[in-house]
């Protein structure tokens, strides 16, 4: 991949400009000015540190105009840039590839409006995830989209990614909860689709061009969502079973038996959590050791109800041996702790060193044999070790079983070329052979741009191109990356 020529250099000119528009202490200037006022390297490389870019510049915009004049004095100089959250994205998308100038949300936090009756809350893009939870938690309401990175991801980004979550399973996706978006073009333009209402068919939905979009046609700056009322009864379970096909019962059962108050369903295989042990320490739940667990939530408005059901769930659940053995989160303290066991992962899997990340939809009756397949690669290979020779500590799937969401994960000691070529294209190839996705819920990024041929055919990556241009006709928005 080569820097595209057609973008201009940054100079102190165009430096001046920013500076004089936003006023201190709202931009990060590395060699260019004599005022740098942070430390640039954090908002060059990624989450996973996969990913490093060589940006001098970025500005955290204030408000709405201040993106607007910012990108239409990008667009009128030919200046890429590269719109960025709270970077935890997982497919390198948030970070620039060469000098592109970083736009970061994090000074847009304004809680615009909420209101109570409907549950529809209003918000600037730079909210940080949790942030937002607490404040709709005052108000007995939840986001309708919860993730391991919650306390660092911005809503924005959730919604420039479409994120999945662990909750999708109950609440649905972001193109059904997101009614309206602010949004700036590259030329300036403000698109004011700020729209409060549940429904709207007056003619085409572009709001939905912007969701999962990745940054790569504007800048979301804020966004109204419909947020569902907070239960008042949580509850928690995670247990143990002998095979994949037990979980596949075990969610079969789960949905007959605990239905509308199901809030979330989790897979986790034994060597994902044994490298949660491993690698922090943290004792597991349960004794013994069980080739796969399961996660089940569920929330309620009544919680002898709940509980009811839950018990008689898990009594039925093992005396008909689909499950092995399993804990019932007591209070607050366990819940936490046994979601921990779920959320944990991902951060857990990076302790050797790296990790290669597959984010695939699989029809569920063969979701997990691709984890399978692909550790019996890595063994042939001769890849696979205990010992510093071999790069591949293990293999491991976990994921959203109640989407037919697998998180296939690698965890390196180091991101070695030999390991990236067994991997790809074979993993990508195996999942367009089961017609599933090569991205359930992370997005393309810089990772799979190569790959959308696995998952979309010519004539639909066609049509992404020609929105592309229509709204990015001089290609300044996050280059490089899918499209
Ligand atoms: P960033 O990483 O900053 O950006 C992501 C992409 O969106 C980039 O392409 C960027 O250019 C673009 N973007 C960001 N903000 C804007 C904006 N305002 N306007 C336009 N474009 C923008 N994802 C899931 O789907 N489900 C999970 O369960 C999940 N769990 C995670 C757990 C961990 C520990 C981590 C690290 C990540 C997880 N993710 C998950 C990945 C997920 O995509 C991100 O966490 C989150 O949605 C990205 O938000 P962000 O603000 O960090 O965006
Ligand atoms: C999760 O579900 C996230 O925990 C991250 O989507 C998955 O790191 C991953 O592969
Ligand atoms: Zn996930």
């Amino acid at each position: 991949l080569k820097r595209d020529s057609k973008y201009s250099q940054i100079t102190p000119e165009h430096v001046r400009f920013f500076q004089e528009l936003l006023g201190s202490g709202s931009a990060v200037i590395d060699g260019l000015s004599t005022d740098a006022t942070d430390d640039i390297e954090p908002f060059n490389s990624d989450w996973m540190r996969k990913y490093r870019g060589h940006s001098k510049v970025v500005l955290k915009p204030g408000s709405t105009e201040e993106v607007s004049k910012i990108l239409k004095y990008c667009n009128n100089n030919m200046l890429a840039v590269v719109p960025q959250g709270g970077n935890t994205g997982l497919v390198g998308g948030s970070v620039p590839v060469f000098d592109e100038i970083v736009i970061n949300l994090q000074r847009m936090t304004n809680i615009r409006s909420f209101d109570e009756v409907s549950g529809i809350l209003v918000a600037d893009a730079g909210v940080v995830l949790e942030i937002a939870d607490n404040f709709l938690a005052e108000k007995n309401h939840i986001f309708p989209l919860d993730l391991g990175a919650k306390g660092s991801c911005q809503i924005g980004g959730n919604v420039a990614t479409n994120a999945g979550g662990l909750r999708l399973l109950r609440y649905g996706s972001l193109h059904g909860n997101v009614l309206g978006i602010e949004a700036v073009l590259p030329d300036g333009t403000i698109v004011d689709d700020l729209i409060k209402l549940r429904k709207n068919n007056t003619g085409y939905d572009i709001k939905q061009l912007f969701i999962g979009g990745e940054g790569t046609i504007g800048i979301i700056t804020a966004i109204s969502i419909l947020c569902p009322q907070r239960s008042s009864a949580l509850n928690v379970a995670y247990f143990g079973l002998e095979s994949y096909e037990k979980c596949q019962q075990a969610f079969r059962e789960a949905k007959s038996q605990l239905s509308e108050i199901l809030s979330a369903f989790e897979l986790m295989d034994g060597r994902s959590q044994k490298l949660l042990n491993r690698a922090t320490g943290r004792k597991l739940p349960l004794e013994g050791e069980h080739p796969f667990y399961c996660l089940i939530e569920t929330s309620g408005s009544n919680s002898d109800h709940d509980s009811e059901k839950l018990t008689n769930f898990l009594e039925h659940v093992m005396e008909s041996e689909i499950v092995s053995d399993g804990v019932l989160a007591q209070d607050q303290t366990q819940i936490r702790d046994l979601w921990s066991c779920r959320e944990g992962i991902p951060e857990c899997l990076g302790h050797w060193g790296g990790v290669y990340k597959y984010d695939l939809s699989i029809p569920i009756s063969s979701m997990y044999e691709i984890v399978n397949d692909v550790r019996d690669r890595m063994t042939e290979a001769g890849l696979i070790g205990d010992d510093d020779a071999h790069p591949v500590v293990d293999v491991v799937g976990y994921g959203h079983m109640g989407d037919s969401n697998v998180h296939l994960n690698i965890p390196v000691r180091r991101y070695d070329k030999k390991v990236e070529k067994a991997l790809e294209p074979f993993v990508y190839e195996w999942v367009q052979g089961k017609y599933g996705s090569i991205s359930a819920e992370h997005g393309l990024g810089i990772q799979k741009k190569p790959y959308i041929g696995y998952s979309r055919s010519d004539t639909m990556i066609k049509l992404m191109k020609q929105i592309k241009d229509l709204y990015d006709p001089n290609g300044i928005m996050n280059p490089y990356k899918y499209l």
